[in-house]
Order: C-alpha cells, then sequence, then structure tokens
C-alpha cells in the first residue's frame, strides 16, 4: 500500500453554497431587484434557482451519501428581516429545521449569515454606505444567535466582504454599480466595522461555536512593472483584513486562481481557463493559505474552492491537485482545520447566472432532479478516507 497523503483526524470536509444561489425566490432581496433592472448586466433572473428552500433534504441526503461532514450555506437577511425590525419567526423556524435536519444526519452546519445579498430596505438606506448598516448587521446577528446559536457548528459573518466591496463600488457589477476607488475603500473599512459588531453579537448570544469572515484570496503574480499595481491591490483585498482577523476563531479562505498584474492592472491569461476565464490554477490554495497563515496569525478554514466547467475529469484533476497543495501547507505545520468544495450544486452565479458550472452534483433546470458527476464520487471518497491516494489522476 503506497503512503496515502492523510489529513488531520478532525479534518472538516464539505461543499459550500449560499441562499440566494440555491433556495430560489428570494424576492425581498437587492439581488432580486437588480435581477429584474434594465442594465444590470445580469443574464438570468435567479428565479426558483434550485429550490432548495424545499428541496434541502434532498440536497443534505447527498451530502450525507458522499460522507462528508460538514455543509457550508448561508441563511437569507432578506428573508429573516423583511422590514427594519421585523424579524420572520416562520423563517428562523426554517432555518431551525434545515440545521436540524443537518444534525440528524450527522453533518456539522458551517452556517454564514451574510452571503452577498441585502434586505431591500437596507439597500435603499445606502446598503454598505448607510451610517447603521454595522448596527443593523450586529442587531441581525443578534437575532441569528437567539434562534440557531444551539444548533450551529461554525459561523461565517459576511462572505467575501472584499469581493461585495470591489465588485459593488470599484467594478461597477454588482449593485449598487458604483465605480469609485475611494468608495470602495471606504466600504472594506465598513466591512470591517460589521464583521466586528457582528462578531462580537454571536459570541454574546447562546451556545460556543467558532466565528469567523471568509475572504476572497487570490493567488497575486506580476510581470515586469507591474509589482507596484499589485501591491496596492493585494493591500486593499487583502492585507487590510489578513491584519484585522488575528483575534478571530478563525478566517475562511476563500480562492480559485491566480491574479497576474502589469503596469496597467490585471492582465489576461494565456494558458488553460475554466469557464470563469480564470487560470486553471489548483495552485492558489497552497499559496493563499500559506500566506494567510503568516499575515493574520489565525486558525484557518478553506471554505470555498473548485472550478466552473462541463469538463468533470478537470474538476477532479482541479481539486486532486489543490488538496495536494493544502496537504503540503498541512505538513507544514499550518493550521488548516478544513476544506469546502465549491459548491455542491451547479447554481445561480450572479450576474452570469446558470450559465456557470461550479457543482459536483447536477440540477436540471426543469425538473430540479440532482445528478451526482463522477466528481462528488471522487471527492466523498476522499472526505470517507480523509486521505488522498498517493497517486494523482492521470488528467492532472
Ligand atoms: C464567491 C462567492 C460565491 C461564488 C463562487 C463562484 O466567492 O464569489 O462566495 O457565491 O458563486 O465563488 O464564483
Amino acid at each position: 500500500m503506497t503512503d496515502a497523503l492523510i489529513f488531520p483526524s478532525d479534518f472538516l470536509w464539505g461543499t459550500a453554497t449560499a441562499a440566494h444561489q440555491i433556495e430560489g425566490n428570494n424576492t425581498n432581496s437587492d439581488w432580486w431587484r437588480f435581477e429584474h433592472t434594465p442594465g444590470s448586466g445580469c443574464v438570468d433572473a435567479s428565479g426558483d434557482a434550485c429550490d432548495s428552500w424545499h428541496r434541502y433534504e434532498d440536497d443534505l441526503d447527498i451530502v450525507k451519501e458522499l460522507g462528508l461532514n460538514s455543509f457550508r450555506f448561508s441563511v437569507e437577511w432578506a428573508r429573516i428581516e423583511p422590514a427594519r425590525g421585523e424579524y420572520s419567526r416562520a423563517t428562523l423556524e426554517h432555518y431551525r429545521r434545515v440545521m436540524g435536519a443537518c444534525r440528524d444526519r450527522g453533518i456539522l452546519p458551517v452556517v454564514t449569515l451574510h452571503h452577498f445579498t441585502l434586505p431591500q430596505w437596507v439597500a435603499e438606506a445606502g446598503g454598505f454606505e448607510a451610517p447603521d448598516i454595522a448596527t443593523w448587521m450586529g442587531e441581525y446577528a443578534t437575532v441569528v444567535a437567539e434562534a440557531l446559536g444551539d444548533l450551529v457548528g461554525l459561523v461565517c459573518t459576511i462572505n467575501e466582504p472584499n469581493i461585495v466591496a470591489i465588485m459593488g463600488y470599484y467594478f461597477g457589477i454588482f449593485p449598487p454599480q458604483v465605480r469609485d476607488w475611494d468608495r470602495f475603500v471606504a466600504v472594506n473599512e465598513t466591512m470591517r466595522r460589521c464583521h466586528v459588531a457582528m462578531r462580537d453579537a454571536l459570541k454574546a448570544g447562546p451556545g460556543d461555536y467558532p466565528v469567523g469572515l471568509t475572504l476572497s484570496m487570490t493567488e497575486y503574480q506580476a510581470i515586469e512593472g507591474g509589482e507596484e499595481r499589485m501591491l496596492k491591490s493585494r493591500e486593499e483585498m487583502e492585507d487590510a483584513y489578513l491584519r484585522s482577523v488575528a483575534d478571530d476563531d478563525f478566517l475562511g479562505v476563500q480562492c480559485y486562481s491566480r491574479t497576474v498584474f502589469g503596469p496597467d492592472g490585471a492582465v489576461g491569461e494565456t494558458g488553460e481557463t475554466t469557464d470563469m476565464g480564470y487560470a486553471y490554477w489548483p495552485q492558489c490554495v497552497e499559496h493563499t493559505v500559506r500566506r494567510a497563515a503568516e499575515v493574520a496569525g489565525c486558525p484557518l478554514v478553506v471554505t470555498e474552492n473548485g472550478i466552473s466547467g462541463a469538463n468533470d475529469e478537470r474538476r477532479i484533476a482541479y481539486l486532486d491537485a489543490a488538496l495536494r497543495g493544502l496537504h503540503r501547507a498541512l505538513d507544514d505545520g499550518i493550521d488548516c482545520r478544513g476544506y469546502f468544495q465549491w459548491s455542491l450544486l451547479d447554481n445561480f452565479e450572479w450576474v452570469l447566472g446558470y450559465t456557470q458550472k461550479f457543482g459536483i452534483v447536477s440540477v436540471d433546470r426543469e425538473t430540479m432532479a440532482r445528478s451526482p458527476k463522477p466528481s462528488a464520487d471522487w471527492f466523498g471518497t476522499v472526505a470517507r478516507g480523509n486521505s488522498l491516494s498517493s497517486f494523482a489522476p492521470s488528467t492532472n
């Protein structure tokens, strides 16, 4: 028996999703309104998504059958607090049922409180530029903690605050479609305040569970003359956040690829790319985990990693290479406690709609039938064995 690569005995193996991308009919959110706004650039409206609001037990049965020990999903602020100070007990009870269904299947619920979407009342009041946004998010976290704190396993306060900031306030692609570096920088500062308000609210509530934010990271690289622009972007998108989380229970590291900078900013890829146009770059996991460990200094969890594409063999090769890199980092003593593949299901990929396939399970857009791909079986084998064989798949 050749030496397999063994992961830590209590390592978390899961897949990640998000409410707006899988539940369906999140009609009170800013994204629902954005998707139906001419000029938004949205390819599709989210509509029924994967109907996971109703089919979450089907999803959890798959997670259990694969032998994964955890599942990352988000709860939806727009459903929980549809109007300022008005909380839906029915919605909170629904999420208790989802978490109970996780626990009944021996699955640790890893719950995100904010994953890109806002209630329309918050967006109308200025969103992440509203003076009271940190207070509102802290109060929202208090309500969630009181209702769900006894059932959650890990809590991610804000998913990729840096992406919400850059996509919404600098690139102008996400709501509110602003293109202003200074406002982008200010929103990042606000995001860190919101995270602290939510973290402290959660810690003050019932239950005892790790709390952290999840950060979009990339393997930053520079070609001749690109160093300055690369460092400026990395400081704003990563380092300012990494320096702020030292006292958190964990940091969620989320990465997909690399980003190469030239003198005028990011440059296009010349090698193999995924359907998102990202470089096929599984090396990003080892790189970002090592960098996060060095700068942040708190425990880590890889809370998102994967690729979009119809070629499931390449997905297996990517995941295998990514996990080998993660294992090298673990071998060097880096404290990473889990890996969540993005995503369980082919789902709503924001402005790109249903054109992207990140899932290890496909979803029939008409019938909503779930069909695990070979990558699901491969990933389940890795998770159940808590190990990688010593030989990589031939397609690496
Ligand atoms: C993100 C979000 C996910 C995306 C995934 C694929 O990291 O952008 O957390 O909602 O769907 O990353 O792009």
